[in-house]
């Protein structure tokens, strides 16, 4: 196996035995496979478009859901991805059959085979198979770009919104991805491109989520426990929650949140059930702990999954992209009711959660929340109050050099505010980093696709201080990244037009020298350094 998708991969080179996440070779293969054959749908699907044809919605679901199943700690399940293999190739020879012309088309389009044949093929066609490190540094960054970008998609398909650009762009990108006519100047312009429809595409899951259930508000969240047997729901995907509340409602059953979930308790609509009752632990890596002491059913939506240990397992669910040999999966098309009754039952024979921890954390400042407040944060900023905003958004993970982000927290001067989404803010989200005038010093905007939130507060000031460039604001950008939706809310920034942005804690080894040279020499892009090094160079 060759992976080195995400922040944690083995030596910052490549796991090439066993992943970090707990990925085996023999499920890495059929998602190294799962990819290609997705790639070769995507070209006969652009192909058929630009013979003026119509390609249908499951098309773009079945791209869109294929590439989520290979993000980092979504899916480890080689069974349910073969089957997603198969049910692609069908689907791509039925397209093939509509195509006028065959003639260009890569290998990826025009492969077919059985079950038997595909360990083979998927040790041909993995990330080496390119071997320019340049072209394949940038084919990779593109791709796990699209990766994040479909998976937002996902979410707002799943509410029944679709953008048909945005579609059309991720399988048109999947096919150049496969072009070996393309320079590494057509892939820069591809990768910036990436990151236009990633704002698309974290734009239509804004709408998507506020129209069905509000805009998020400034919230008090309980981290403790109540004396109801619990089920606690983890990943992003607010549907999937909802339907949950809904079937949960009077059986004396408790819903918790976990990780990336805890922004949905700042959305109006979640908080009409009383059995809704707070959030339970931190950031995904902690989980093997926190589920044990859980002690009931978990239902994890979307990655970050890490493989269970066997005390818990029975009692770990999964639902939408993600999997887990052995644990209990639960199915449902968009615009299905999940029928969670099994799970809810499970639950109602389960010891309510231990107490692992008590007191509030507040959160729900998303784009409109902050837009409310803007006056309050003009006058803080005019009067010197607030002398910056740092944007620390991003992702949480295991590795020891993330505590660099709490000691950055802690140590940041006090009239700097801290504007996060994503998981990264369990890194800090529980100190009492106290307020600037009953501004909060974190403002949590919610899960890592409201990353868009931040964007959309960053160009509001830019228009209220009447700047030119949103760089000539007082923010800096400090973002963590661990897997692939950090990926393109990197290419949406940049497409944005923001420069020296810091990445840590380490900078992806899938960049090759020549590629991060050119995201250092056009848009700044640098690393991490030592806290107090960092905090001389954000704030002086
Ligand atoms: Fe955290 Fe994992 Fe949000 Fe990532 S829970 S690293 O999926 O997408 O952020
Ligand atoms: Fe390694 Fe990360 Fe790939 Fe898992 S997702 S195999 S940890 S690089």
């Amino acid at each position: 196996m060759f992976c080195y998708q995400c922040q944690e991969t083995a030596g910052g080179k490549g796991c090439t035995v066993c992943g970090v996440c707990g990925k085996k070779p023999d499920v890495a293969a059929m998602q190294d496979l799962l990819i290609s054959v997705t790639k070769g749908l995507s070209c006969v699907a652009d192909r058929l478009r630009r013979e003026g044809r119509r390609v249908g919605k499951e098309v773009n679901h079945l791209v869109t859901m294929n590439l989520f199943v290979t993000i980092t700690n979504a899916n480890f399940d080689r069974q349910a991805i073969i089957e997603r293999i198969r049910e692609t190739l069908d689907v791509k020879q039925k397209l093939l059959s509509q195509t006028e012309n065959v003639s260009g088309l890569p290998h990826a389009a025009l492969w077919n085979g059985d079950v038997g044949e595909f360990d083979a093929e998927a040790a041909a066609v993995g990330v080496l198979a390119t071997e320019d490190e340049d072209i394949r540094s940038l084919r990779e960054l593109i791709t796990y770009g699209l990766k994040g970008l479909a998976a937002y998609s996902k979410h707002a398909n799943a509410l029944l919104q679709d953008n048909e650009d945005v579609d059309a762009f991720i399988q048109r990108a999947l096919a150049k991805t496969l072009d070996d006519s393309l320079t590494v100047n057509d892939l820069v312009a591809l990768t910036l491109e990436t990151g236009k429809y990633g704002v698309d595409g974290m734009a239509l899951l804004d709408k998507a989520n506020t129209e069905a259930y509000g805009h998020p508000e400034i919230t008090t969240v309980d981290i403790g426990v109540r004396k109801n047997p619990g089920i606690l729901i983890s990943g992003h995907d607010l549907r999937d929650l909802e339907m949950l509340l809904e079937q949960t409602a009077g059986t004396g059953v408790d819903v918790y949140t976990h990780s990336e979930m805890l922004p949905a308790h700042y959305y109006p609509a979640f908080k009409k059930y009383p059995h809704f009752a707070g959030n339970y632990g931190n950031a995904w890596w902690k989980q093997k702990e926190e589920f044990e002491k859980f002690r009931g059913p978990v239902l994890m939506t979307t990655n970050c999954v890490v493989p269970p240990a066997d005390s818990y397992k029975d009692r770990l669910w999964t639902t939408g992209a993600t999997g887990v040999p052995g644990c209990r999966h639960i199915g449902g098309a968009y615009g299905e009711t999940k029928d969670f009754s099994a799970l809810i039952e499970q639950a109602k024979k389960c010891p309510p959660p231990e107490e692992i921890e008590t007191g509030r954390i507040v959160g729900g400042f998303a784009h409109e929340q902050v837009f409310a407040l803007a006056d309050k944060v003009v006058d803080a900023v005019r009067s010197g109050a607030i002398r910056k905003f740092v944007v620390m958004a991003g992702c949480d993970g295991r590795m020891k050099s993330r505590e660099y982000y709490t000691e950055f927290a802690k140590k940041l001067p006090k009239d700097v505010v801290i504007l996060t989404a994503g998981c990264a803010k369990y890194k800090y989200n529980k100190l009492d980093l106290g307020d600037i005038g009953g501004i909060p010093r974190v403002l949590d905007a919610g899960q890592c696709n409201d990353s868009y939130s931040l964007a959309l507060i960053a160009l509001k000031l830019k228009e209220i201080f009447g700047l030119n460039d949103v760089n000539d604001l007082p923010l800096a950008f400090n973002i963590a990244w661990y897997e692939q939706k950090a990926v393109i809310v990197l290419l949406a920034l940049l497409y944005l037009g923001v420069k020296n942005i810091h990445l840590g804690p380490t900078l992806p080894a899938f960049l090759s020298p020549n590629v991060a040279g050119v995201l250092v020499k056009n848009f700044g892009i640098a690393g991490i350094g030592t806290v107090d090094d960092d905090l001389k160079l954000f704030f002086g």
